[in-house]
């Protein structure tokens, strides 16, 4: 039997980005192509202070993007503190079809975008100059968990109860109807890190992984505990094991619990994870977590993600 096609998306936000991951899915289109999409809609999203345009920038005002995106060949492609390029999904993408490497930072990625056809533009919006000017004044970094679903509460009407936060990253798996999968991550990173610093989300393997024989994930939240536990490739790689899953997302969870106990009480980190089979689960630190699910069932379902707080 032919594969039923399906796109997940972080937070809130996914069901719009889901909406156009859809629109190349339902035509036969590849995983690929649904995921770059998907990610097109918060990075375009001017309200969105998470991804690309809006995005909040780093503690010296630079917007600083990071984004990856996989195949289900295993090829991959990932741009690194990517400054004044509004789609960075795509330039990862350029990264993985037009160059011998898989990663590019900075002013090279820059110079790579450039030279490729994307525009240079300011991506520092107003709202996101004034809220780092207010954050100036006290100058401590200190996460805001859940910021993604929170900052988009007053234009989704999707917002689910409980969720009084809002974040920002958006991971996108999709399965098309050839039963491949491919996946993308994009964000702003961390509100107002130390310039230069890169998350989980550019990082193959943390923010996101495909395996065409078992499934992909991806994660969202503080970064760093991700990468330390290299989250999503553990995820993939508990699936291949036989976990479900969302068993695979906690377990995950668990780890970064276990090795930081101190640090995950105050921190959020979600992963969401899609098997070969279509099958899809949740599991986050903290309550607050959602993502949306896009089929032909459905194009616009919101799943609250299981917590451990
Ligand atoms: C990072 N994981 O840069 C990203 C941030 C994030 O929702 O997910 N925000 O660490």
């Amino acid at each position: 039997a032919a594969a039923k096609p399906i796109i997940i998306s972080t937070w809130d936000f996914g069901v719009a980005a889901n909406k156009a991951g859809w629109a190349v899915l339902s035509k036969g289109g590849r995983a690929l192509d649904a995921v770059e999409q998907a990610g097109w809609v918060p990075e375009s999203d001017v309200k969105n202070q998470t991804v690309g345009y809006g995005g909040l920038p780093d503690r010296d005002g630079n917007v600083t993007l990071d984004a990856c995106i996989m195949d289900e060949q295993g090829n991959c492609g990932a741009v690194l503190a990517l400054e004044h390029i509004k789609h960075p999904i795509s330039v990862a993408r350029k990264v993985m079809e037009k160059t011998p490497h898989v990663m590019l930072a900075g002013a090279g990625a820059l110079q790579f975008a450039l030279e490729n056809g994307f525009p240079k533009e300011n991506l520092l919006t107003p709202e996101s100059e004034k809220a780092w000017k207010e954050w100036l004044k006290t100058a401590e970094y200190a996460p805001v968990m859940n910021i993604e679903n929170k900052q988009y509460e007053k234009s989704s009407p999707q917002m689910l109860p409980g969720n009084q936060y809002n974040h920002d990253t958006i991971g996108i798996l999709a399965i098309d109807a050839s039963g491949n999968i491919s996946g993308g991550c994009t964000t702003s990173g961390m509100a107002y890190k130390l310039h230069g610093r890169i998350g989980d989300s550019p990082i193959i393997g943390a923010g996101l992984y495909v395996d065409n024989e078992v499934g992909g994930a991806t994660s969202t939240g503080v970064g760093e505990e991700v990468v330390r536990n290299v989250g999503s490739f553990l995820v993939v790689e508990l699936m291949r094991q036989g976990y479900s899953p969302e068993a695979a997302c906690k377990e995950a969870v668990m780890r970064i619990i276990k090795k930081k106990p101190e640090i995950a009480k105050n921190i959020q980190v979600g992963f969401l994870a899609i098997n070969k089979k279509g099958e899809h689960g949740a599991y986050a630190i903290q309550k607050g977590f959602s993502y949306a699910v896009c089929n032909d069932v459905k194009q616009d379902l919101l799943i609250p993600g299981k917590s451990y707080y």
